[in-house]
């Protein structure tokens, strides 16, 4: 494949923007070569500047659920740009996607929609913070919440792809009231418990991680925690960034018992525009300002933009069907694919719910970051630039889920099992 304009576009970009990104995981630094410029998508389809097409696993990381430029999207987000694209004032489409999240989400009776998954996490944190008088918090490693400072400590994603689990410029002060546990390790969590128990505000958790690959909760962990957070007083906060909306119209919450005290979402809830969202009880929420006195606010959430798109892909997931299609395109792919590994002979697991999965190359049980480090992440690599040449785009780490949508057909999905198997009968 020709990548020249994408490589000139990179190289310019480089000396304007940092390290050529507006978000590290798109430099491909674990996989090397130039990221490819994506100029249109459509579908399951996205086009590189320089004419190359892809079936797209990214989706932006999880939002395109129905594929790029889906038309009733594309035509309510038309209508909100001719009728005014921000006003500073509330709008009837906030009420409506409101409603629309919290008749969804049964553990959440208010949310306050904001414009990134960071500010989702940070402000449930403040929020949890405020309601217990606490500071302490404790988080996994391997997950990733956002980029917000108390975050940044043994974080996932693009954190990890870089091994910089410790950024700079996050003061130690702040690190140490972040309390760092491995993801289905119970014990540990108790024994941060026993050890800071009045001190600890919430749990932050993603329900299944999908920032060191994807990772689902053992039987019990999610329930531990829960027990844990009611013994010490502590809130739940389930982030649901990635999974809400995409393993199921309730997220991952609605796949089990377990009710969080907070709830943070983004992505699909905004179509692929700008969006992030927290909330629970209405006693937590009304502790937020104006209602009450935990001050949290932004010039552009709720934008009527985010909302009409956001709003418009919640409809179309209602509808009859949609997660039927996701579940198929994603059983579909995890059944070729594993036909395709066995035969080449390389040992892979494919976690999967839905139409979010990961392929890690190895065959051992993976249950937290540990277990995904001894993977061959070297051999992955190799994967990832054979698929790329065969026309699939992955996320371009992996510790990245994937992604499917709507418009990933048994066609497409098809594709995808024939460039991995091209892929790996170029490696093995
Ligand atoms: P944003 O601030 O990027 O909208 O959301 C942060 C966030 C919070 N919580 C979870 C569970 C998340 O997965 C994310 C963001 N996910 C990454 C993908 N692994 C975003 C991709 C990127 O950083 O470019």
């Amino acid at each position: 494949m020709n990548h020249a304009k994408s490589e000139a576009l990179m190289s310019a970009a480089k000396n304007v923007i940092p390290g050529g990104v507006n978000s590290p995981v798109r430099a491909y630094r674990t996989v090397g070569g130039t990221p490819p410029h994506i100029m249109r998508g459509d579908g399951a389809f996205v086009w590189d500047v320089d004419g190359n097409e892809y079936i797209d696993m990214v989706l932006s990381y999880g939002p395109l659920i129905l594929g790029h430029c889906h038309t009733e999207v594309c035509q309510s987000l038309h209508h909100a740009v001719d009728t005014g694209t921000a006003f500073g004032a509330p709008t009837a489409g906030e009420l409506g996607l409101a409603n629309r999240i919290t008749a969804c989400f049964r553990s959440v009776e208010m949310v306050r929609l904001v414009n990134s998954g960071t500010e989702a996490t940070m402000s449930a944190l403040r929020l949890a913070r405020a309601a217990t008088g606490r500071d302490l918090f404790i988080k996994f490693e391997g997950c990733y919440h956002g980029h917000a400072d108390p975050f940044l400590v043994q974080a996932g994603s693009g954190a990890l792809t870089f091994g910089a689990p410790d950024s700079p410029g996050v003061p130690a002060a702040t690190a140490e009231q972040t309390l760092i546990a491995p993801y289905n390790d119970l014990e540990a969590v108790q024994a941060l418990f026993a050890e800071h128990e009045d001190r600890i505000a919430a749990v932050f958790v993603e329900p299944i991680a999908g920032n060191m690959g994807m990772v689902h909760p053992l039987p019990g962990f999610l329930e531990g925690l829960r027990a844990a957070c009611d013994s010490a007083g502590s809130l739940l906060v389930f982030d649901e960034v990635m999974t809400g909306f995409r393993v199921s119209r309730g997220g991952y919450q609605d796949l089990t018992d377990v009710r969080p005290d907070l709830t943070t979402m983004g992505k699909v809830i905004g179509g692929g525009l700008p969006i992030g969202a927290y909330g629970g009880s209405r006693a937590l929420m009304e502790r937020i300002s104006p209602a009450g006195d935990v001050y949290q606010a932004g010039t552009l959430s709720g934008n009527p933009l985010a909302v009409a798109a956001g709003d418009k892909t919640l409809e179309i997931l209602a509808r009859e069907g949609a997660y039927a299609k996701l579940e198929q395109a994603g059983a579909g792919l995890e059944k070729g694919l594993r036909e395709v590994f066995e035969s080449a002979g390389v040992p892979v697991t494919i976690p999967r719910t839905g139409s979010m999965m990961c392929v890690y190359l190895g065959a051992d049980p993976i249950h937290r970051l540990g277990d995904v480090a001894k993977t061959n992440t070297e051999l992955w690599v190799s994967f990832f630039r054979g698929m790329l040449e065969h026309g699939v785009i992955l996320p371009p780490s992996p510790y990245e889920a994937w992604f499917l949508s709507t418009a990933h057909d048994a066609n497409v999905v098809g594709r995808i099992v024939d460039a991995a198997e091209k892929s790996l009968s170029a490696l093995v």
